[in-house]
């Protein structure tokens, strides 16, 4: 299949060009202390700008930041919680690098106020869940991730169940696509990314992985996390500080069925593979 090449856009910053051909690369600055997979390392904002830095030096095309983590059985923080973990942190964050800032939150109101801080992207698990999301991004032209997830954080994987989970996620996302574009974001600002781990099984992981060239025709930059979930945890019977080498064998399986972001957390690593790859042409089949 050809995958086709699109732009995505924030705020007038290309983040991905038509003429890339490896994935770029979205570090995680992780704000909340009960993240599964690196929590209570990054607390202050000088220890987020820190860690930003870090990232950006190894190789970050992109940074996102969250303060609410969306790990399973979680239910969520206050608005102004969230607002202090996130906005100072953007803040030092902004002032010391040059890569584009996302902000990972579900609430318009800290998209706002991200926005205003320096961001220049929405990461939103919820695909515009917050009736007031699309006003936000449209107001500051901002770029936007559009996410899949069945249920909620709290009970997402208690029983998730498709008939198919291609298909339907695609219906979803396309259907967001539209409604963020009618609410005046333009199109290259969007992005979209199937969710894995959001509300499906290890199968039905796996599924959108294997078809996941049928999601980066929807007309939007396709993006995907899969760095440290528990899928690779469940492959490879590793704790989540030991799935690096899994989750760069994902990021490049998906990166060659069409994603053009990947969010990780480990960089480093990440960029060698994605290197040897280029240097191989592996990415050249595309249209
Ligand atoms: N996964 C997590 C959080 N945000 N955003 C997008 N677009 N895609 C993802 O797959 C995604 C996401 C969960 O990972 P992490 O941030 O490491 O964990 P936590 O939510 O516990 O902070």
């Amino acid at each position: 299949m050809r995958i086709p090449r699109l732009r995505w856009v924030a705020r007038g910053r290309v983040i991905v060009s038509e003429s890339d051909l490896a994935p770029r690369i979205m570090g995680i600055v992780n704000l909340d202390p009960g993240s599964f997979s690196d929590g209570g390392r990054v607390v202050t904002p000088d220890q987020a700008a820190a860690r930003a830095r870090q990232l950006e030096a190894e190789g970050a095309d992109l940074i996102d930041v969250g303060g609410e983590s969306t790990r399973p059985g979680s239910s969520g923080i206050t608005l102004e919680e969230e607002l202090r973990r996130v906005e100072p942190a953007i803040a030092a964050i902004a002032a010391a690098i040059r890569a584009p800032i996302s902000v990972d939150t579900s609430k318009a109101e800290v998209a706002a106020r991200a926005l205003a801080a320096g961001a220049c992207v929405i990461n939103d698990v919820t695909a515009l869940g917050d009736p007031r999301m699309a006003e936000v991004a449209a107001e500051y032209q901002a770029g936007v991730v559009l996410m899949h997830m069945q249920g909620s954080p709290r009970d997402m994987q208690t029983n998730p169940h498709y008939g198919d989970v291609t298909a339907e996620v695609a219906a979803m996302l396309a259907e967001r696509i539209d409604r963020a574009a009618a609410a005046g974001v333009p199109r290259e600002n969007l992005a979209i990314d199937p969710g894995f781990g959001f509300g499906k099984t290890l199968e039905h992981n796996l599924m959108l992985l294997r078809n996941l060239e049928r999601l980066a025709t929807l007309g939007a930059v396709l993006l995907v996390g899969l760095s440290r979930k528990s899928m690779i945890g469940t492959i490879t019977g590793r704790e989540p500080g030991e799935r690096t080498a899994g989750s760069v064998a994902a990021a490049l399986v998906a990166a060659e069925r069409g994603a053009r972001v990947v969010r990780v957390h480990d960089v480093a690593p990440t960029r060698h593979a994605i290197r040897v790859y280029s240097a191989l042409g592996c990415w050249e089949n595309e249209s």
